[in-house]
């Protein structure tokens, strides 16, 4: 997967996709993500990118030419299965949306800033528009950081048997159940006896039936039947 990240603080998306298992995604090839600073395509010399908005009001709007140039052009590389807006207005990011994206070859993703982007990029280019959650961030950099973290460890390969994504929290509309290492008592706090038993079975269900326990509590939201 090819993911282009348009902004105006590549800054801001220097380092997160370097470590762990981003970092493990992109030596693999199975992920490459490209940070493009979105005043190369500045509408003038001093690197302008957004102006005042039309019909009055405070905050500036990022103007069409320099998205409009920056999609054209980029878009001649790769052919995008996807061009997603992040914005507090688009679709709440979830589980769901982060598999389909992850089947996806090539995608564009736009970081907003200030009062936003000019709508007609939106009405003509944007195909997806994704919110990480119902409250305000200053720009969509660490919205995007978060939306490629979530797609990117879920591209076919790029987690092992270890770090599985098949008993994350929410891959079943479920909560993962608790989890415990050495040692087994400590400060006569102890581990439950089920995971010492080596019953595999009772061990499986034991588990299911905590994450159904902690999804009542905690989500009943997402809970079905
Ligand atoms: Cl995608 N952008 C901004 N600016 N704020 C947000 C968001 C995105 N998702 C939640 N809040």
């Amino acid at each position: 997967m090819h993911i282009d990240i348009l902004t105006v603080l590549p800054e801001l998306l220097q380092s997160p996709f370097e470590h762990s298992i981003m970092k493990r995604a992109q030596d693999k090839g199975l992920l490459k993500v490209q940070v493009h600073q979105l005043r190369k395509w500045a509408v003038n010399e001093y690197g302008m990118v957004d102006d005042y908005q039309y019909g009055g009001g405070a905050g500036m709007v990022i103007m069409c030419e320099p998205l409009a140039k920056a999609i054209e052009e980029l878009g001649k590389d790769r052919k995008y299965d996807e061009i997603i807006y992040l914005t507090p207005d688009g679709e709440r990011l979830n589980q769901k949306i982060a598999n389909t994206l992850s089947l996806k070859g090539n995608i564009l993703m736009i970081c907003g800033h200030y009062k936003g982007i000019d709508d007609r990029i939106r009405e003509h280019y944007v195909t997806k528009e994704i919110s990480i959650g119902d409250y305000v961030l200053s720009g969509g950099e660490l919205a995007a950081a978060v939306l490629v973290d979530t797609i990117g460890r879920l591209i076919p390969g790029v987690l092992n048997d270890e770090t599985s994504a098949l008993f994350d929290s929410f891959q079943d509309d479920l909560l993962a159940p608790p989890v415990y290492t050495r040692p087994v008592d400590y400060n006569g706090w102890k581990v439950p006896d089920i995971l010492m038993s080596g019953d595999h079975k009772k061990i499986a269900d034991w588990r299911h039936e905590q994450s159904i326990q902690r999804t009542k509590e905690r989500r009943p939201d997402i809970l079905k039947d």
